[in-house]
Formats: C-alpha cells, sequence, structure tokens
C-alpha cells in the first residue's frame, strides 16, 4: 500500500496558522478574528472574480443579468464584502477603503480595537482583459482614547500591526504578514481554504527586471530618466534589464516580490504625487516588502514613515530587491528635486 496519501490530513491553512500566531501572542483573540473575517471577504471576491470574467465573455453585459437581476459592479460587490465581513468581526472601529470618499465609523455595539486601510479591489479597470487584480489591506491598532474618527487612520505606516495583499491571478494567492516576515498561501478551491506554500518568503538582494508605465516617459523627471537609461543601455558592461508591467500593483509587486527587480510608480509632470495612494496601496505594499527584506521609497523617504495627512493622498513609489532601489536613490542624489 503507497503510503503517498492523495491529501494532506494536517495542512497548514491561513486559518489554521492565524490561530496558532494569535496563540503564540497571548491577545484577546480580536485580530485573529479580523483576519479570518477578512480571508472571508477575499475568498468571496476571489469567487465573483472569476464569476465576473465567464459572465462577461458570454455576453451577460451592463448592470443586469439574464434574469433582470440588479449586477453590482466588481468593484462595489467587493467593497461591500470587505465593509460587512470586517464590520460584523467586532474588531473594528474605523474603515478607510478606496470606493469611500469618508471613513466608515463602525456602529458602537459592533466596535473593536482595529483600523483598516483596504482597497477591495486594485486594477479592477484590468477585469474585462481579464488581467489579475488584488485586494490590498493595512491594519493598525486604534491608539486614541477619543471617539473613533478618520483621524485614527493619519498613521504613519511603520504602526501597521498587519497587512496583506490577495492576488486573483492564474490562481487565488494571500501574502500576509504581522510583522514576523511574509507568508504566502494557495486558495484551494476544492476545500475552499488557503494552504501555505511559501514562509517567510525573502526577495532577492538584485533582479533584472524593472516594471514602469514607460507611457508616461514624456513626463518622467531627468532622476527617473536617466535610471531607466541605465537598466536599458548599461555602460558597465552588464546585460539590460528585463520590462514587465502589468498596470496592476498586486501583479507587479508580487513579481517583484518573487523574481527581485524594482517596481516604479514615480511622480511624474502630470502627477505630481504620483498615482498610487499612500494609506490603502503604498503602505500596506511597502510594510510587505520591508518585511521580506526589500525597500520601499517615495524618492525622498521611506514610504512607510510619511505622515498621512489626508485618507485619499497618493504619494511616488519606488520598491524591490535593495541594491535596485539604492541605485535609483543614487540617480535621485544627482538630480536634486525642484521645490
Ligand atoms: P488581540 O488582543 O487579539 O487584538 O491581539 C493583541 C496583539 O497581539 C495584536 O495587536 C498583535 O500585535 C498580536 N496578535 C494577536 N493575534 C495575532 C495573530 N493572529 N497574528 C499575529 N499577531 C497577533
Ligand atoms: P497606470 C490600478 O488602477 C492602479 O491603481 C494600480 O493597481 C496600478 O499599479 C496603477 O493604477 C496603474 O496605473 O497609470 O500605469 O495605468
Amino acid at each position: 500500500m503507497s503510503d503517498q496519501s492523495p491529501f494532506d490530513v494536517d495542512v497548514i491553512t491561513l486559518t489554521r496558522f492565524v490561530m496558532e500566531q494569535g496563540r503564540k501572542a497571548k491577545g484577546t483573540g480580536e485580530l485573529t478574528q479580523l483576519l479570518n473575517s477578512m480571508l472571508t471577504a477575499i475568498k468571496a471576491i476571489s469567487s465573483a472574480v472569476r464569476k465576473a470574467g465567464l459572465a462577461h465573455m458570454y455576453g451577460i453585459a451592463g448592470t443586469m443579468n439574464v434574469t433582470g437581476d440588479q449586477v453590482k459592479k466588481l468593484d462595489v460587490l467587493s467593497n461591500d464584502l470587505v465593509i460587512n465581513m470586517l464590520q460584523s468581526s467586532y474588531s473594528t472601529c474605523v474603515l478607510v477603503s478606496e470606493e469611500n470618499k469618508e471613513a466608515l465609523i463602525t456602529p458602537p455595539e459592533r466596535r473593536g480595537k482595529y483600523v483598516v486601510c483596504f482597497d477591495p479591489l486594485d486594477g479592477s479597470s484590468n477585469i474585462d482583459c481579464l488581467a489579475s487584480i488584488g485586494t490590498i489591506f493595512a491594519i493598525y491598532r486604534k491608539t486614541t482614547e477619543t471617539e473613533p474618527s478618520e483621524k485614527d487612520a493619519l498613521v504613519p505606516g511603520k504602526d501597521i500591526v498587519a497587512a496583506g495583499y490577495a492576488l486573483y491571478g492564474s490562481a487565488t494567492l494571500v501574502a500576509l504578514t504581522t510583522g514576523q516576515g511574509v507568508n504566502c498561501f494557495m486558495l484551494d478551491p476544492a476545500v475552499g481554504e488557503f494552504i501555505l506554500v511559501d514562509r517567510n518568503i525573502k526577495m532577492k538582494k538584485k533582479g533584472k527586471i524593472y516594471s514602469v508605465n514607460e507611457g508616461y516617459a514624456k513626463y518622467f523627471d531627468p532622476d527617473v530618466t536617466e535610471y531607466l537609461k541605465k537598466k536599458k543601455f548599461p555602460e558597465d558592461g552588464s546585460e539590460p534589464y528585463g520590462s514587465r508591467y502589468v498596470g496592476s500593483m498586486v501583479a507587479d509587486v508580487h513579481r517583484t516580490l518573487i523574481y527581485g527587480g524594482i517596481f516604479m510608480y514615480p511622480a511624474n509632470k502630470k502627477s505630481p504625487k504620483g498615482k498610487l495612494r499612500l494609506l490603502y496601496e503604498c503602505n500596506p505594499i511597502a510594510f510587505i516588502v520591508e518585511q521580506a527584506g526589500g525597500v520601499a521609497t517615495t524618492g525622498t523617504q521611506r514610504v512607510l514613515d510619511v505622515q498621512p495627512e489626508s485618507i485619499h493622498q497618493r504619494v511616488p513609489c519606488i520598491l524591490g530587491s535593495p541594491d535596485d532601489v539604492e541605485e535609483f536613490l543614487a540617480c535621485v542624489q544627482k538630480h536634486p528635486k525642484r521645490s
């Protein structure tokens, strides 16, 4: 009888992993509840994303399905899922979503001590071409005794308690950190559980890929232009870098995490602060990148040190392998920013 069981009867699921971490932390269980509620929302979004692609292929267009039911846009549906799951976890007091102009204050009877900033479906403009999209979140502990407000979300990314992203690609993956390294879990749709696949991921010191939207080259600052020239026409005898750009932050960041290299969404003359949002794109991603041994900068400071002034503010974001980001920063030093 073969001892190769078709099923791992002691599989490390994300739910189990989070519970084990929670026990070690000797907490009240509130963060564990919060993380598992976020994972439930991600599973539901994953299911909806896969159906929406199919629906689009069979011509179920617009906001009405074949039976005339109101079909929510996927990003609205994703947002509603995250809000409902988090507020019913009794662990949150303030939510900041890319989809909501104002911060959402959890009703008093459902409140807990955590603030969550999230982009429920980042890159959703890529849905119709079935390119990878993602969910991004950052979790903070409310540190004031005042009535919950959006001010509780205006804290630097270095104070993050937990951060993660889901990537809805050829498979659905979650990368999660609670400050002790980055672990990756793959959704097994047959079981409906995320299974640990990569423990304590570490980014390469230097990569061979640069990732930026070169459609904005006309508007790039001289430091970015010089850096990209060095990648394409190296003068030290090294081979040029490869270029990859999906246009979905989670997909471009995850590739950088796994293969190394640099991802850039710099400021440019059309967007002086860049495009990416600090609270629910750059901070959670920067926290994960640093936990994996990478570097994340605005070009003038560490992303995680930025003191937020508004919940939807944008910052330039350059991140990836330490040697690659350092090489970019050397170009920045040569071209002092205009005040
Ligand atoms: P809690 O009382 O459950 O909110 O946890 C208090 C603190 O313990 C959290 O803010 C974390 O720093 C840590 N902690 C609790 N649960 C976990 C977990 N599942 N994974 C990692 N850290 C945790
Ligand atoms: P551009 C998606 O809309 C997004 O917010 C990020 O996921 C992505 O990195 C960026 O915008 C792409 O922007 O200007 O290159 O299309």
